[in-house]
């Protein structure tokens, strides 16, 4: 870790050990300016960090470690096309795929956007096919289902955005996600469906992953069980960077949607692999999705550092994570179409961050990302929100509000923006004793009774949060948010100097289960540890 950013987390942390004394309800009562000081907006989205715990200090002090840790230099290099992402050899150029403004951008010489533009025509040409029934099935009735078989980026993604913009999408294309080996995935799905009008979409970079493989096969026979072999290539197609295994399933390359080494599976739903999302709300929806990408791209690029809104949400992540000692993050969207908002960022966040060494192979100095978790408001607020305002951790939340529902319904979202605004100001304020003891007196309380409940009804407060606050969920919005949190989780893995865009894990849970699939299958039996033996002899009794 060079000099610099040591200097710069010891400056935060001596900052870190003052500012811990401090209340957040006291420093909202010293500064009636705390918002105004503490929010920045960008792209449709106003981002209030004014219940961070801060002073005015922290931010130039988060600054000098941006600069230190060279985020800025670091940006331009991902962005120009160079292989940061090193253990793989490996440009990441995700940003490209969403590079509505055309420009430019090199890979080895050679600007790779014809390519990029050359797979969006193709999809723009089969996704308008579909939905208009002119691409029929092998009966020649037009597809009213569609079923993306694949797994983690090539799944998280699609199905969050499908999920978020089910208001634009067609009743009458209706788009499922399968994804487990687990046959009762693939059973549920196929359980609702006809043959003759469904289209599946096998979606995987490698085309080898079991998961996706064992169920595009699986799929494959339902089809050529119901319609006969010939009618196979009518339903399928592919996304994949795999031309040869494509083939080799009996997906013609003609209806194979490409993409490139450069995108990595979790930052995959620009790509090719947003193909369900452009079947689901039609090509120029998906259009309009990378076009707010896009210009939260431009805003990441160009503005200053303390203006920059996943600068400052990856800078304050690490200065909770490094400084004030949290561990997790809990991301909470007063929205109920963002429910898979949280699983795919955990995916993006934990695959990206979720490091022990930094990019030279030494053990990591600081941080490495947080456990990130939560689930819409506010139905946490019935389950989960205890722990979060009195259990005896602090944990950061997250805050994703929209100023207007979509579709609207009784005075249901002003309850829902009360709520959320609530829950954060409860996390902030805490309810300190004197507060306590006059509501219980209040309550008609006194004496014993009182006192037995004063310690139980005690909240510390002084619990940080962030509000992304925006117009509404539609797609442009949806965009620009999701490349903000991909940007601010590259902040992090920078101040960390940890490769974020490479996931040794993931491999190494793909090659774990052959040897035990093996033994399960009356191959080569090899040798098991005492537990994988006695459980698998109970399996096979
Ligand atoms: C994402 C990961 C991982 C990957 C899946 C599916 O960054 O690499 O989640 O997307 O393992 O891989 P395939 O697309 O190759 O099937």
């Amino acid at each position: 870790m060079n000099q610099q950013v040591n200097e710069a987390f010891e400056a935060l942390r001596a900052h870190g050990s003052q500012v811990k004394k401090q209340h957040l309800r006291i420093l909202f009562e010293q500064d009636p300016q705390r918002f105004q000081r503490f929010s920045a907006e960008a792209c449709w989205i106003l981002m209030d960090y004014s219940k961070s715990r801060i002073t005015a200090d922290t931010l130039p002090l988060l600054e000098k470690l941006a600069k230190a840790a060279g985020i800025e230099a670091r940006r331009d290099a991902m962005y120009a096309g160079e292989r940061i992402n090193t253990t793989e050899n490996r440009a990441v150029l995700h940003t490209a795929l969403r590079n509505r403004s055309n420009t430019p951008v090199l890979l080895d010489g050679k600007d790779v956007m014809p390519d990029v533009n050359g797979v969006l025509a193709a999809i723009e040409k089969f996704t308008d096919a579909v939905r208009n029934g002119t691409r029929t099935g092998s009966t020649g009735k037009p597809f009213t289902d569609v079923v993306n078989i694949g797994i983690g980026g090539s799944d998280l993604g699609p199905r969050m955005v499908v999920r978020a913009l089910s208001p634009d999408a067609r009743r009458d294309l209706r788009v499922h996600f399968v994804a487990n080996v687990d046959p009762s995935d693939m059973h549920d799905v196929l359980a609702t469906l006809d043959p003759s009008t469904t289209l599946f979409v096998i979606a995987s970079k490698t085309f080898t992953t079991m998961e996706t493989m064992t169920n595009g096969r699986a799929a494959r026979a339902w089809v050529a069980d119901a319609l006969g072999e010939d009618a196979v290539g009518a339903h399928f197609v592919a996304v994949s960077t795999n031309a040869k295994e494509v083939s080799a399933f009996g997906i013609s390359t003609e209806e194979m949607f490409g993409f490139w080494d450069w995108v990595g599976g979790r930052y995959s739903l620009w790509s090719a692999i947003g193909l369900p999302i452009a079947l689901s709300v039609g090509f120029a929806k998906f259009a309009e999705l990378l076009d707010g990408a896009h210009q939260m791209d431009l805003h990441f690029k160009s503005a200053p550092i303390l203006q920059n809104l996943p600068m400052l949400l990856g800078l304050l992540r690490v200065w909770e994570i490094d400084v004030m000692g949290s561990t997790t993050v809990a991301l909470l969207p007063y929205d109920q179409r963002l429910e898979l908002f949280t699983p795919h960022l955990q995916q993006v966040d934990m695959e990206s961050n979720g490091k022990g060494v930094m990019l030279d192979g030494a053990p990591v100095v600081y941080g490495s990302g947080p456990v990130v978790w939560g689930s819409p408001g506010t139905n946490g607020q019935h389950a989960f929100h205890q722990l979060i305002h009195q259990g005896n951790r602090v944990i950061p939340c997250e805050f994703l509000l929209a100023r207007h529902s979509r579709t609207p319904i009784g005075d249901g979202h002003q309850k829902l923006i009360a709520n959320c605004l609530a829950q954060s100001e409860a996390l902030m304020r805490g309810k300190n004793e004197a507060e306590v003891r006059a509501e219980l007196t209040k309550q008609g309380l006194s004496g014993e009774a009182l006192e037995n409940l004063v310690p139980h009804k005690l909240f510390t407060g002084n619990r940080p949060s962030i509000t992304f606050l925006y117009e509404q969920l539609d797609a442009r919005t949806l965009g620009s948010i999701t490349a903000l949190y991909e940007h601010a989780i590259f902040v992090q893995g920078t101040c960390w100097n940890v490769n974020s865009f490479d996931q040794w894990g993931v491999e190494l849970g793909k090659q774990l289960a052959l040897p035990i699939l093996d033994a399960l299958t009356g191959g080569k039996t090899g040798t098991h540890d005492a537990s994988r033996a006695g459980l698998l002899a109970r399996i096979g009794s």
